[in-house]
C-alpha cells in the first residue's frame, strides 16, 4: 500500500522547453535543494510536458539533459533523491489514460494555463495542451506525493489533482491514492522580467534580454541587469507597486544572499540605481557562473549524468509499479 518510505515524498518538475532561467533557479530548483533532505524527494525534467508545443528534438534532447545536469550542479544529490527523466519512466503515460477516463471536459476547460496557452496555439490546439494537467496529476499520483513544490501559477492543476484523486478513492477505496498538496515557497516566489518587471521572467520571454539564464555567460549577465528597468526616482526601497524593478533586484539579492530585504535595502542607503544593478549582477554571477561550469562538465563527460539518470529512471519506475499494480487491480484489469 501507499506511504512506504517513512518520510513523505515531494516531487517537482520543470519543463525543458528551454534554457532555464533565474526565475527557475530561485523559485524552483533552489528551494528543491534546501528541502531535499526533509522528504523522499522526486525531481524530473518533465520533457513529455514538453512537447505540448512544438520542440526541435536536438535542441529538446540538449536542454532536458542541460536541466538535470544544472539540478546537480546546483546541489541536489543524486544519490539521495530520485532524479530523473519523464520519458525514461513508461509509467506516466500508463497512469495518464486511466486518469484520462476519470477527469472532466469541464474542468479541464477551466484551467488557466489552457485558456492561455490554446489562445496562442490558432487553430490547431494539441489535444496533449488540453490533457497537460491529467499528465501532471499522474506525475504525482504516481509516486504517493504529499507536496508538490511549484510556482502559484500551478496550483490550480495540483487542486485537480487532488479533485481527481479523491474522486478515485471514492470510487476504489480511501487509500487508492495519497492526496497531494502545493507547496509554495515563501522566498522569490516570483523573479520578474528584468525589462517587463511586472511580469514574470520566463523562459520563453519574447525578449531574452528581459530573462537571466542559467547558462548566460558573466558579460551577458552584467549587460541585462546594467539595462534593467527601474524607475524615474532615485530612492532604493522596496514596493512592488510603484517600483517593481527595484524591488525585483532587492528580492533575487535577498533570494540569492539569504540575507532579509531590510539588510539588503540597508546596504544601499545613499547609493544609487548603478551600484545596485551591478552588485546584484555580481551577485548572480558569482552564483550561477560555477552552477553553469558544473552542469556543462556533467553534459560533456556524460558518462556519470547517464549513470546517474539510469540508477534514477528505475527507482522511479519501482515506485511507480508499485502505484499502476494497486491501480490496476482497483480498476479491474488483469494484472498478473
Ligand atoms: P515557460 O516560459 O515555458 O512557461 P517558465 O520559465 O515560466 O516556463 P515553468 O516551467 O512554468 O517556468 O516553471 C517551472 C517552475 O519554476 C515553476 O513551478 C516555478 O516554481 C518556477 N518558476 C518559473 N519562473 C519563475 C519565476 N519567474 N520566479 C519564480 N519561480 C519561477
Ligand atoms: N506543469 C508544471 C511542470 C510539471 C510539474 C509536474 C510540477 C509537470 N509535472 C509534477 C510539479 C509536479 C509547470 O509547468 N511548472
Amino acid at each position: 500500500m501507499t506511504g512506504t518510505t517513512e518520510k513523505k515524498v515531494i516531487l517537482s518538475g520543470i519543463q525543458p522547453t528551454n534554457k532555464l532561467t533565474l526565475g527557475n533557479y530561485l523559485g524552483a530548483i533552489k528551494q528543491w535543494v534546501r528541502i531535499q533532505n526533509d522528504y523522499d524527494a522526486y525531481f524530473m525534467a518533465v520533457d513529455q510536458h514538453a512537447i505540448t508545443a512544438r520542440q526541435d528534438p536536438a535542441q529538446l534532447r540538449k536542454n532536458t539533459l542541460f536541466s538535470v545536469a544544472c539540478y546537480i550542479a546546483a546541489g541536489i544529490d543524486p544519490e539521495r533523491c530520485v532524479l530523473f527523466i519523464q520519458s525514461q519512466v513508461h509509467q506516466h503515460s500508463q497512469l495518464a489514460w486511466t486518469l484520462n477516463c476519470f477527469g472532466y471536459m469541464g474542468e479541464l476547460s477551466r484551467m488557466i494555463q489552457f485558456k492561455e496557452k490554446s489562445a496562442k496555439s490558432g487553430s490547431n490546439i494539441p489535444v496533449g495542451l488540453f490533457t497537460y494537467p491529467l499528465l501532471m496529476a499522474a506525475d504525482i499520483l504516481l509516486y504517493d506525493t504529499a507536496l508538490v513544490p511549484v510556482g502559484d501559477d500551478q496550483t490550480q492543476h495540483v487542486e485537480l489533482t487532488r479533485d481527481i484523486a479523491e474522486r478515485m478513492n471514492g470510487i476504489y477505496g480511501p487509500d487508492t491514492f495519497v492526496i497531494p498538496k502545493a507547496h509554495i515557497p515563501k522566498v522569490a516566489a516570483r523573479v520578474m522580467d528584468l525589462l517587463t518587471p511586472t511580469s514574470k521572467m520566463s523562459k520563453s520571454a519574447v525578449n531574452e534580454n528581459g530573462s537571466i539564464f542559467i547558462s548566460d555567460s558573466a558579460a551577458d549577465i552584467e549587460r541585462k541587469f546594467k539595462r534593467a528597468t527601474t524607475d524615474s526616482e532615485t530612492v532604493i526601497a522596496f514596493d512592488t507597486e510603484n517600483k517593481p524593478g527595484v524591488s525585483n533586484l532587492l528580492s533575487i539579492q535577498s533570494a540569492i544572499t539569504s540575507e532579509s530585504l531590510e539588510e539588503v535595502i540597508a546596504r544601499y542607503e545613499g547609493k544609487q540605481y548603478g551600484h545596485l544593478k551591478l552588485e546584484t549582477a555580481q551577485i548572480v554571477i558569482k552564483e550561477l557562473i560555477p552552477i553553469q561550469q558544473r552542469a556543462q562538465e556533467l553534459v560533456d563527460e556524460k558518462t556519470e549524468l547517464n549513470r546517474i539518470l539510469k540508477m534514477g529512471a528505475e527507482r522511479a519506475s519501482e515506485h511507480a509499479e508499485r502505484t499502476i499494480k494497486r491501480i490496476h487491480e482497483r480498476i479491474g484489469y488483469v494484472v498478473i
